[in-house]
Parts: structure tokens; C-alpha cells; sequence
């Protein structure tokens, strides 16, 4: 077996022709950003954790028949975090998230608490995005804490300027549930995805997507590792599926992982949510419509 370098500062500690700025398609941002946490503090540390324990993922995912590191993963350096202004550091994600697509990569947000989505979702102005979210939680208050910008009323900035849908949910307001049938947001409720992800009609998604993943989404047996865990969660394999279905001839204009806790002691759902983002890279590899589109564009505006 060839010998390779290991880059602890790298997703999947790949070789530098695997993982440079200019040749790589999917590039990592880390933010370790947490100034709103309101229960378990600690998802600046999330970030570390999913590049570290990423070093122990096979790069050939063998339900997916290919090894999606051939695309190219960059690791970009941390974004520093801004102490005391979520709007400044939403901006400050943003340029890095700009810098990316300059450079015509695919971006791919680690977190961090929810709000770092923010800055990414807000280099797209495409009028016909839709912003899909995986979470526990409807994060669509208005303001939370006296907080515009707080981890629970993500959603509800994103819902201020792009079309959403939620899948997950099992922990939302009353205020809120107002809020979706007001507006007429599509969310699907954990408790009716389990066991029948195929028979969720997903026709109303359209083609150019961004996915957020608030990694409590996923049961907290399997991820007691989040900010504000909450049991009744979906498996490993449902959330693979339903990505699948989401992702298979869509666009994907970028994604992002959210709000790993990590515990000192049970590094297993540092692992989980590593591989959960090396699944959707491989799952955009295979399924989605963004390489064919790529390949069109030739170098002209992408959008
Ligand atoms: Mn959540």
C-alpha cells in the first residue's frame, strides 16, 4: 500500500493532489462558532472533531461503488470567530463562502451553531433556490433571547429571503407551527418519515438546493453528541435515504453540517457526522445534476 502524508488540518488527511485549493471540488469551511448555544455549549469544538475523526473514514464508500475524495476535498482554514456580533460573523462567513465559489467549488460549512449557515446560504441570490433543512428542531422563531440571530430562528431568517422545507421536526412551537401554515412551509415531521422516507413525496423540491443538516436531526441514541439533543430522531439509514431522494437530479449549490457538541469520552457520533458529510459529497457525486452542469459551463458564470 502506498505511503501517504497525513494532514491533521485536512478532511480525511488526503495527499495535497487530492485536497489543493485550485483542482478540488467539495472545499470545507470550519466555523467554530457557538455564542448562542442555549443548552449544551460546546459546537465551536464540532468542527475539530469532524476533520479529526474524518482521518479514520474509507475513502471508498462501497454503496456508492467509488471513492467520492477523487472529486477533491479542500480544507479551508477556520473562519475566526467574531465574539459578541452574530452580524459580523454571518459576514464574515459570507466573503469566505464567496471566496469559495470564486473559485468555483462547491461549499461545504461545518459548524458551529446553526446561524453559520447563514453566511453561506447568503452568497446564493437565486430567486429560485430552495433551502432544505434536516433538523430537530423548527428554528423558526422570530427572535429567541432577545436574538434575531440565534440558532433557534435560523430557519426563519433563511425563510426571509429563500423558500424552505424542514424534515425532522419534532420539537417547534406553537407560535411557529402558526408560522408554517402561514406561509405555507413544507415540513415533515419525524414521526411520520420514519420507515416510509420512499413514500414522502418530494416533487414540490425544485432543482437548485441548498441543504442544511443540524446533526441532531439524527436519533439521540446515535448522536447524543448535539447542542439541544431530542429523542424520537431519524436512523443513519433513513437520513441517507431521504438525501438520496433529495439530492438525485437536483443541483446542489452547497451544504452544510451543524451543531456537533462533541463529549470527550464517546468519540462515535464525531465519526457519524464526519461520515455523514463525506455521504453527501458521495451522494452528489452520483446522483446529483451539479457535475453535468459543471461540465457545461465551461468556465462561465456559475449560478
Ligand atoms: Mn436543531
Amino acid at each position: 500500500m502506498e505511503e501517504i502524508e497525513c494532514s491533521s488540518w485536512k478532511f480525511l488527511g488526503i495527499p495535497d493532489r487530492y485536497s489543493s485549493l485550485e483542482s478540488s471540488y467539495f472545499h470545507i469551511l470550519p466555523v467554530p462558532y457557538d455564542a448562542t448555544s442555549s443548552y449544551v455549549a460546546g459546537a465551536r469544538f464540532g468542527p475539530r472533531a469532524i476533520i479529526e475523526a474524518s482521518h479514520q473514514i474509507e475513502l471508498y464508500d462501497a454503496e456508492l461503488a467509488m471513492a467520492p475524495a477523487d472529486l477533491g476535498i479542500a480544507t479551508h482554514d477556520e473562519v475566526p470567530v467574531v465574539a459578541g456580533d452574530p452580524e459580523g460573523m454571518i459576514a464574515r462567513i459570507e466573503e469566505r463562502v464567496g471566496e469559495i465559489r470564486s473559485l468555483g467549488g462547491l461549499p461545504v460549512i461545518l459548524g458551529g451553531e446553526h446561524t453559520v449557515a447563514l453566511g453561506s446560504i447568503r452568497t446564493f441570490d437565486d430567486s429560485d433556490l430552495m433551502v432544505v433543512s434536516l433538523d430537530a428542531h423548527g428554528d423558526l422563531r422570530d427572535t429567541y433571547q432577545g436574538n434575531r440571530y440565534s440558532h433557534a430562528c435560523f430557519l426563519r431568517r433563511v425563510s426571509d429571503e429563500h423558500e424552505c422545507a424542514a424534515f425532522g421536526i419534532r420539537s417547534i412551537s406553537k407560535a411557529e407551527v402558526n408560522f408554517i401554515s402561514q406561509k405555507s412551509i413544507p415540513v415533515f415531521y419525524a414521526r411520520d418519515m420514519i420507515g416510509a422516507i420512499d413514500a414522502i413525496d418530494l416533487e414540490f423540491i425544485p432543482e437548485k438546493i441548498y441543504i442544511t443538516i443540524d446533526i441532531d436531526v439524527l436519533d439521540c441514541s446515535i448522536m447524543p453528541s448535539a447542542g439541544t439533543p431530542e429523542p424520537g430522531g431519524l436512523g443513519w439509514y433513513d437520513v441517507v435515504s431521504l438525501l438520496e431522494r433529495i439530492i438525485t437530479s437536483r443541483r446542489i449549490l452547497g451544504f452544510d453540517v451543524v451543531e456537533l457538541c462533541p463529549q470527550p469520552h464517546n468519540v462515535a457520533p464525531d465519526f457519524t457526522a464526519a461520515k455523514l458529510v463525506y455521504k453527501v459529497m458521495g451522494l452528489i457525486a452520483k446522483y446529483s445534476r451539479n457535475r453535468e452542469v459543471d461540465a457545461t459551463s465551461h468556465g462561465q458564470e456559475k449560478k
